[in-house]
């Protein structure tokens, strides 16, 4: 089982690598570890497990974080109509996206990261993702947009060495640009 204390934090070295493309047909002990990661975001939403395990609710895991660099994702979230994304992917790729941007409006955190770091995460607004699906054992294409979009996002930067404030603008940290669509969730 997944704890806090595997996750690595941020000034580790393995959060700033370009993590490793999987070789095909995935691994057993690969796919066990991307199993793994997709139980911890299950733990770690329920109630009773996240209290007993002292587990911050998570929507989405990258392998670097529990220092391993390979090019593995694993996302679990409900939307506010019910709509669930629960992902465990090797090898995502955003195969396209708009030019429009979007925004969480109360700024992003991370598992890895024990702080707040106020400010505006840019994003695409909408992606197409691909990715080897291990549990409907095909290549998935993901249409997403909203909250969706922004935590596959933020899970691909993990895989790039990429931290969600890379993106947020030193001088003016609260600076939207025109025509980028803000998240209320
Ligand atoms: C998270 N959870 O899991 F808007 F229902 C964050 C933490 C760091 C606060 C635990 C989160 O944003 N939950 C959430 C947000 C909502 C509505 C809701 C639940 N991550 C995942 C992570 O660090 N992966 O590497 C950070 C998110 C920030 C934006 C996308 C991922
Ligand atoms: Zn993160």
């Amino acid at each position: 089982m997944i704890r806090m204390k595997d996750i690595v934090r941020e000034g580790h070295p393995v959060l700033r690598e370009t993590a490793q493309e999987v070789k095909m047909p995935p691994s057993q002990e690969d796919i066990r570890i991307l199993k793994e990661m997709q139980q911890f975001l299950a733990n770690s939403q329920d109630p009773e497990l996240s209290e007993k395990y002292n587990l911050r609710a998570g929507v989405g895991l990258a392998a670097p974080q529990i220092n391993i660099s390979k090019r593995m994702i694993a996302v679990r979230l409900e939307e506010e109509d019910g709509k669930e994304y629960c992902y465990s992917l090797i090898n995502p790729k955003i195969i396209s996206h708009s030019v429009e941007k979007s925004y969480l409006t109360a700024g992003e955190g991370c598992l890895s990261v024990d702080r707040d770091v106020p400010g505006y995460v840019l994003r695409h607004a909408r992606i197409t993702l691909k990715g080897y699906d291990i549990d409907r054992e095909r290549e998935v294409k993901l249409r997403l947009k909203g909250m969706p979009a922004i935590v596959f996002q933020h899970e691909l930067d993990h895989l790039n060495g990429i931290m969600f404030y890379d993106h947020i603008d030193k001088d003016n940290p609260f600076k939207a640009p025109e025509g980028a669509i803000p998240i209320d969730r």
